[in-house]
């Protein structure tokens, strides 16, 4: 008789060619529209799966663990894995794996410009535009908060962090950057950043971008405290995940003209945007987007798929998958973004 072959579910549609690897090792459970899956929708689909292959939305926790005798490997699109229960999966020798390194550039790109479209008011003044209220040229009209020469802090300076300063080299700004680990001293050099404690980052930069992980420890890491210490005038850029600020807290700061603009590509409740901020004319609010363009999000699908195949035991790196998050975990191949969810 024939050897079972694996089963391994497909969350979401992604990309067909790109998925088609998988139908040479496993039966393939597919997905074919954009799912928003109930918890008991995904317990059900994994109760008969030996691997998956899931999206930020698509979250693992103990109960979908608990409910998946046949689990053997979760590949997650994508650098953070927040929607994961690392602890429940690696308690049950199922290994996880992330996609790291192919979304940088296009994440850091991506947190260039949103920052920059904050600061700039580009948002609000093309609203403003659309709305057809420009009747002339204004010389008072839309003052920003500039970036050149200015003191510009990252919060999480994993790869996607480091791109950012690479790229803010070009505004001749002085930066500052917390992680948990200081940088070696060639890469501070290389990103012209320097290290400060937290509250000093805060508490002295203009613009601020959030580039690290999100793990319970750092929930609202940004909080009404951490925001009161920001100069008057200030932009807080948030592209790595929603939980890290408290959005009421925010919120109160914009309004009261305490902070000069926001950029957020993620929110706590995603796809639900507090409507405080909505009503706020100065953040510019993008729907998860910093890695959406199509090469980074092939690649990562790519990568992902490289991953699983990995880690359910086929393929040339059989065993072995490129970027594991739980156990066995070998640290010294660098599968962790030091510091950056993207
Ligand atoms: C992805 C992200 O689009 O990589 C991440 O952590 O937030 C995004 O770049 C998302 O994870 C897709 O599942």
């Amino acid at each position: 008789m024939a050897e079972r072959r694996p089963v391994v579910w497909v969350s979401q549609p992604l990309y067909a060619d790109i998925e088609a690897r998988l139908d040479e090792w496993f039966d393939v459970v597919r997905t074919p529209t954009v799912t928003d899956h109930a918890p008991e929708a995904i317990a059900a689909a994994l109760a008969g799966a030996d691997g998956a292959l899931v999206t930020l939305n698509d979250r693992i926790g103990a109960a979908e663990v608990a409910a998946a005798p046949r689990l053997r490997a979760v590949a997650s699109v994508g650098v953070g894995y927040d929607s994961l229960d690392v602890a429940a999966l690696a308690a049950r020798g199922i290994v996880a794996t992330n996609t790291p390194g192919v979304l940088t550039e296009a994440t850091a790109d991506f947190g260039i410009a949103l920052m920059m479209a904050a600061a700039r008011r580009m948002t609000e003044a093309e609203r403003w535009l659309r709305d057809g209220r420009w009747n002339g040229w204004g010389f008072h009209a839309f003052h920003g908060a500039g970036i050149h020469g200015s003191t510009l802090g990252i919060l999480g300076m994993g790869r996607i962090g480091q791109g950012i300063a690479r790229r803010a080299r070009g505004f001749g700004r002085r930066g500052l950057y917390h992680n948990r680990s200081r940088l070696p001293p060639g890469v501070e050099r290389d990103c012209a950043a320097e290290w400060v404690a937290r509250d000093a980052l805060f508490g002295q930069v203009d613009h601020l971008v959030l580039a690290l992980p999100y793990a319970p420890e750092n929930h609202h890491i940004v909080d009404a405290a951490a925001l009161a210490r920001m100069k008057p005038g200030a932009t807080l850029t948030n592209i790595a995940r929603g939980g890290l600020v408290d959005e009421g807290a925010l919120a109160d700061a914009l309004q009261a003209g305490r902070l000069a603009a926001a950029g957020l590509d993620v929110f706590e409740g995603e796809p639900a945007v507090d409507p405080r901020l909505l009503a706020c004319d100065n953040v510019v609010l993008t729907p998860h987007i910093a890695s959406a363009t199509l090469p980074t999000r092939r690649a990562m699908v790519s990568l992902a798929v490289d991953n699983l195949v990995a880690a359910m035991g086929f393929g040339p790196d059989a065993g072995r998958p490129p970027h594991p998050v739980t156990p066995p975990f070998d640290a010294s191949r660098g599968s962790g973004d030091g510091g950056s969810t993207h």
